[in-house]
């Protein structure tokens, strides 16, 4: 099922492309860029398990456990050593080939236990979709660790132009309803938009007030059906703007939810700025578009370490720079710093934290974060946090 799998992918994409030059009002797909595929370790084990990519895809592994893991090669070609909780390791995979690996503490070689494997497979003649699977048992009950789809999700950036193709498929045995959401920062314009090989006009498809662009498909997805790609492309307002996109499954009986992998855009371009507002909280750190800036109570300050990766990177995009910040307004330049983050990018911090939005701030003056978990603060102009 994984090949064939692999190989609608390929069907789908080559007629993506295909269709693509005949509509001339809007802008081509970039397809130059890295592909990028996230693999949580989740409840000791990696998910999704398998996953099959192209040659030149980087696959990152996210540990989402309170416990440490790793990523072993069965031919040990190649090890991360042990990755803390909320730590992260990263490889690309250039050779087609199989590359079965596994966890040293949880797993063995050969499949044992904590393992997974990835499957690098060259493009090839496009294959017929696979026939949906016959309906399960009703009773199958949502775990913590259910893995109920295979993604692909992918993120490629032409200077402003940021594109998203989001594929998904249910390998579950269950149906399932979902959603695919994006978050834009506020000012950017939606180019292009488009469901499998027409573009539609699919009604939620929009950027709203808030820079969101959302799928909403309440009817399900049923057990090995694949939908999308869901395809779209938003002009970002500045170089240093991010954006970020995911897939939530969720089910209403039984209830349950579960919220799959993220893409983050490439690092930002320009220096990014800090300067200060008047927020209801007092006067308070914000970006150059005026979006409030946080402190995690989880990170340390010496040496300055972020400790917010994989699913808390999604709801607290890390504030990046790839020049040295520029202290605007308000700002003291000497408590300004930049961490270098586990993907490479850059994270400006002052007085040693870390800093952060939060993806439900959408206007300037918003301080929804303040108090998240009792462990997300606004700053003070002196870098202190206001608790
Ligand atoms: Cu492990």
């Amino acid at each position: 099922m994984v090949r064939l799998f692999g190989r609608f992918l390929v069907l789908v994409v080559t007629l993506l492309v295909t269709f693509l030059p005949v509509i001339p009002a809007y802008p081509a797909i970039p397809t130059a860029g890295a592909q990028q595929i996230t693999v949580d370790m989740r409840n000791i084990s990696f998910s999704p398990r398998m996953i099959t990519i192209s040659p030149g895809t980087t696959v990152v592994w996210v540990n989402q456990d309170p416990v440490a893991h790793t990523v072993t090669a069965d031919d040990g070609s190649f090890d991360s050593g042990l990755i803390q909780p909320g730590g992260m390791y990263q490889r690309t995979f250039n050779q087609p080939g199989t590359y079965p690996y596994y966890c040293r503490p949880h797993g063995g070689p050969g499949g044992q236990g904590m393992s997974g494997v990835i499957v690098v497979q060259a493009p090839q003649a496009p294959a017929p979709a696979p026939a949906p699977t016959p309906a399960p048992p009703a009773a199958a009950p949502i775990t913590p660790d259910w893995p109920p789809v295979m993604l692909e999700m992918r993120a490629t950036r032409t200077g402003n132009q940021v594109t998203f193709v989001m594929l998904v498929r249910n390998r579950s045995t269950r149906t399932y309803s979902y959603e695919l959401k994006a978050r834009m920062p506020s000012g950017s314009r939606l180019l292009f938009c488009q469901y499998g090989t027409h573009r539609t006009d699919w009604r939620q498809c929009g950027l709203d007030g808030q820079g969101n662009i959302g799928w909403n498909n309440p009817g399900g997805i049923r057990p090995g059906a694949v939908v999308g790609p869901y395809t779209f492309t938003v002009e970002v307002p500045g170089a240093s703007a991010s954006s970020y996109a995911w897939v939530n499954f969720y089910n209403n009986s039984p209830a349950g939810e579960w919220t799959s992998a993220l893409v983050i855009s490439p690092a930002p371009a320009a220096a990014a700025t800090v300067r200060t507002a008047s927020t209801g909280l007092g006067t308070v750190l914000v970006d150059d578009q005026g979006l409030t800036l946080y402190m995690f109570a989880r990170d340390s300050r010496q040496p300055p370490t972020s400790n917010c990766y994989g699913t808390c990177a999604i709801n607290w995009p890390p504030l990046l720079t790839t020049d040295r910040p520029i202290a605007g307004p308000g700002v003291r330049s000497e408590l300004l710093g930049v961490i270098t983050r586990a993907d490479g990018t850059q994270q400006v911090t002052y007085n040693g934290w870390p800093l952060y939005y939060w993806f439900q701030d959408a206007q300037p003056g918003d301080t929804r974060g303040q108090n998240v978990g009792g462990v997300w603060f606004v700053l003070r102009p002196d870098g202190t946090p206001v608790r």
